[in-house]
């Protein structure tokens, strides 16, 4: 290794704790073994280092330190492109409360915990101008979605990422907000009704679907995907909202300083001083109930329930859901909260089954707001049926008794089967309102921009199937990414015959098939799932035999040495190794009705009840609409393509109806739940113990299909990517910074790699035809009098760019490295200047 004299030159210096920091080198020797030693003054006092091939990359140049170079827009553009430095310029931003930085085609937002003034109906105004301001803003991002939908004709996606409490939701609700106020000629118009009612869908989603966790007292327990739909004149007509994986375990379970969703804290708090809904729900404080005071924290400071129910309840009225049908809704969120108080206890018996008093004052008003009779009730608690044979005779289904443990489970399960079909219920109705059929609205639909919120990923001390679940959406959204990055660059650079050095990016296929091949994780579950003796261990032991060959340790292992004993897998998911505890795998993905509780929910007396538990709940489909063929856009500082129509799809009915079957959870087939539960299909035994799910899709293979079809929806859309990071080291610090937590992210989120490529390969590209058109005023000589849009496509390069490296000619394209287009642009504006000047002084000389 060449010994360089890197005497007094300011260097990075990788750390533990803050990653890098600045270091002074002092000193520089040679060892006896040839290395280089040198010794280096940083805020950590003094230090010497041997710099050997290994560890060149722990000190790494600082580039010149000027404030303009710090403040870049974006990331891409650096002089020097090396980890420290984009960190360092990501910071330096955020110091002087720029919270966005362009990161090529990625917006890297970093959540400030703190009001900014960046957000009113001016900026909005500003940023949706004919010449909007370039700098990175989630507004610039929401203006290029509009100008594609606008220009291109091509329905478009705003992905928004990033880990739990990074700011995705608030970054949604930003978006909506754009479209809803940008439409408008200037700040004073008021929105429409139309744009009203969805916004209003934010705090009525979040009531039901959002709840305090230990990283976010609003987080989302659902994914979103919220398609806005405009007309041909680009103004907003409606929407629809398709919704993911609704976590279900917390209707029944929180883990400590977390709640319940935020609905049942707003109805308590809300309904305090309404005594006759009081009377009616016969509802007490949130702490009396089961369901809503394990985590120990059913008040929060700084939160008002109450009045969050007033806005919650305000915006269901602009959303059609009347005060009649909020009562309803309460009734039965109130039913839950009884139910989940009713006392099991066992009997003396030798068999020790479970036992219900018929005169609990929980069972009375849970079965009463339900519409069913107590004694039924209490008798479908503590009972199961199970089914013999194949052959679905009454002579051939046995009734046993449950134990207490059981009882309690099958008790929890009807609560949570009831709130899961309250929130589907709720999507519809939103649904039917935000894009009515009556008024035309869904036929004048042309376009949409999709926002997809969707929970962050997930890695805690104890992981279950729904961080898998989540995990596993993640990945899929980061696939996604990569191919639209990476993947489908270097195809194109191939097809176009350019020679681009080939770029290793960190392709997760391998993870995702590993989840969902034929032989894959799902699979094994599914299987394991319909043996009737299959078990939690079981899968366990079929994932060690399934998944080690082909798939190595490197992305699955059994971890039997965990504290979690032999239960446990870990797979090395891309933005970190997750460990599972695979107990509960099998129930949860089961997530079988039983017939006790349909038999009960179908014989409700109360009209409400029965429609929301037992009504077809598939969710309407939204206009069926083809983006037209790929057109490159252009959006501020960036240049975006979407991938190749290889994508595009044509089944959009179809898809939206199989996507539909996810959001049904529980529901075995379209038609299972119309008009009342039918029997289960033919052939398969009703039971709780030995479920054959031949025919009945599980949670996991329905929640595959949802993605998949979420994935195809956004493949025929441009996409548009937001990355939001926690910058904070403690919970919630406003302004706080920590350079290891901000690094961990933006590695996981593939921003480090993404600046990589942009910077390896050609970031802007465009049709020689459209080339041509946008800059022939570059070149004196007419096009016409060249032979073709390629030949003139090459003149004009070569009369403007000196250096051939920054240019690629191919065989329909021009491809241009950062930083050309924004070159050309700049002559193209200072020549048409001219010209106009010409022309004036020309017709001032004439007349
Ligand atoms: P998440 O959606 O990414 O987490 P949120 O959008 O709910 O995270 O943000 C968490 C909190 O961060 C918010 O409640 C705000 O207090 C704050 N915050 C986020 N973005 C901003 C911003 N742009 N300006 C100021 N404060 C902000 V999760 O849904 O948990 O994955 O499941
Ligand atoms: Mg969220």
């Amino acid at each position: 290794m060449a010994v360089r004299n890197w005497l007094s030159i300011r260097s990075w210096l990788r750390d533990s704790v803050h990653g890098w920091i600045t270091a002074a080198v002092t000193e520089s020797s040679t060892n006896g073994k040839g290395e280089q030693l040198i010794s280096v003054e940083s805020e950590n006092g003094s230090s010497q280092i041997a710099v050997t091939h290994k560890n060149t990359d722990e000190r790494l140049p600082l580039r010149s330190l000027s404030l303009e170079q710090d403040m870049a827009d974006d990331l891409t553009q650096l002089h020097i492109l090396n980890e420290p430095n984009l960190l360092n310029t990501i910071r330096t931003r955020f110091e002087h409360k720029l919270i966005y930085t362009y990161s090529g085609i990625v917006l890297v937002a970093l959540n400030p915990y703190a009001d900014t003034a960046i957000y009113s109906n001016h900026h909005i105004h500003q940023y949706a101008k004919s010449t909007p301001p370039s700098d990175p803003h989630i507004y610039s991002v929401a203006r290029a979605a509009h100008d594609g939908i606008c220009n291109a004709k091509r329905n478009q996606t705003i992905i928004v990422s990033g880990e739990s409490g990074a700011g995705k939701t608030v970054s949604a609700r930003h978006i909506m907000r754009y479209f809803a106020v940008a439409g408008k000629s200037n700040d004073h118009t008021g929105i429409t009704s139309t744009e009203e009612r969805i916004l209003a869908t934010n705090p009525v989603m979040e009531a039901f679907g959002n709840a305090k966790t230990l990283r976010n007292s609003n987080s989302s327990r659902f994914g979103r995907y919220l398609q806005i739909y405009f007309d041909d004149k680009s103004s907003i007509v409606g929407a629809h909202i398709r919704i993911f994986l609704l976590e279900r375990s917390r209707l029944v379970y929180q883990p400590q300083n977390e709640r319940n969703t935020h609905i049942f804290y707003q109805l308590c708090a809300g309904i305090r001083t309404d005594y006759s809904l009081k009377r009616e729900l016969k509802l007490g404080t949130a702490d009396e109930y089961n369901y809503l005071n394990q985590g120990k924290c059913s008040r929060l400071s700084g939160v008002d329930d109450a009045s969050n129910f007033v806005t919650t309840r305000r915006a269901m009225t602009s959303l059609g859901i009347d005060n009649n049908i909020q009562k309803q809704i309460f009734k039965l969120l109130a039913a839950l909260l009884h139910l989940g108080n009713i006392e099991i206890s066992q009997t003396s018996s030798a068999r020790q089954d479970a036992s219900v008093s018929t005169t609990d004052s929980s069972l009375l008003r849970a079965a009463e707001l339900l519409g069913v009779s107590a004694t039924a009730f209490q008798k479908g608690l503590m009972q199961k049926t199970i089914g013999v044979g194949r052959i679905r005779a009454e002579s051939e289904k046995i009734v046993t008794s449950l134990n207490k443990d059981q009882a309690i489970i099958a008790r929890d399960s009807l609560a949570r089967l009831i709130y899961t079909r309250l929130f589907d219920w709720l999507v519809i109705k939103l649904n039917a309102t935000l894009l009515s059929t009556e008024t035309g609205a869904s036929d004048r639909a042309r376009q949409f921009v999709g926002v997809l919120d969707i929970y962050g990923f997930e890695h805690f001390q104890k992981n279950s199937f729904e961080q898998f679940c989540i995990n596993y959406a993640n990945e899929k959204l980061q696939q996604e990414f990569n191919n639209h990055t990476f993947k489908l660059s270097q195809e194109e650079y191939d097809r176009e015959g350019l020679k681009v050095a080939y770029i290793n990016y960190p392709d997760n296929q391998p993870c995702i098939e590993m989840i969902e091949s034929r032989v894959g994780l799902l699979a094994l579950l599914d299987e394991q799932c319909r043996l009737p003796a299959g078990t939690d261990t079981g899968l366990r032991s079929k994932m060690d035999e399934m998944l080690r060959p082909p798939y190595k340790k490197a992305l699955f292992s059994g971890s039997k040495s965990n504290s979690l004993g032999a239960g446990a897998f870990t797979v090395a998911h891309y933005a970190h190794d997750v460990t599972y505890d695979v107990d509960g795998f099998l129930e949860k993905n089961r997530d079988v009705v039983p017939e006790e509780h349909k038999n009960l929910l179908n014989e409700s007396q109360n009209p409400f009840v029965k429609e929301v538990c037992t009504a077809d709940l598939t969710p309407t489909s939204p206009p069926s609409i083809v983006s037209t063929p790929t057109q490159p856009i252009r959006t501020p500082s960036m240049s975006v393509r979407s991938p190749p129509s290889r994508m595009s799809l044509n089944n959009r009915t179809s898809v939206d109806e199989l996507s539909s079957a996810f959001n049904k959870g529980h529901i075995r087939s379209p038609s299972a739940l119309s008009p009342s539960w039918p029997p289960a299909s033919p052939g398969s035994p009703s039971s709780i113990g030995a479920p054959t799910l031949r025919k009945q899709p599980t949670l996991g293979g329905t929640f595959k299909m949802s993605l998949n079809n979420l994935m195809t929806t956004i493949n025929d859309t441009d996409t548009h990517y937001i990355r939001c990071i926690k910058p904070a080291s403690q919970e919630n610090a406003s302004w706080s910074f920590d350079n290891q937590k901000v690094l961990s992210q933006l590695r996981a989120s593939g921003v480090l790699e993404t600046i990589r490529i942009s910077r390896a390969g050609y970031p802007s590209k465009m049709t020689f035809d459209k080339f041509v058109e946008k800059y022939e005023i570059l070149i004196s000589q007419r096009p016409e009098k060249l032979n073709n849009s390629k030949t003139t496509s090459q003149k004009i390069l070569e009369g403007t760019i000196t250096n051939k490296s920054l240019y690629a000619i191919g065989k329909t394209k021009v491809f241009l490295r950062v930083g050309v287009l924004a070159h050309l642009d700049k002559l193209r504006s200072i020549l048409s200047a001219r010209i106009v000047a010409i022309q004036a002084s020309a017709r001032s000389t004439l007349s």
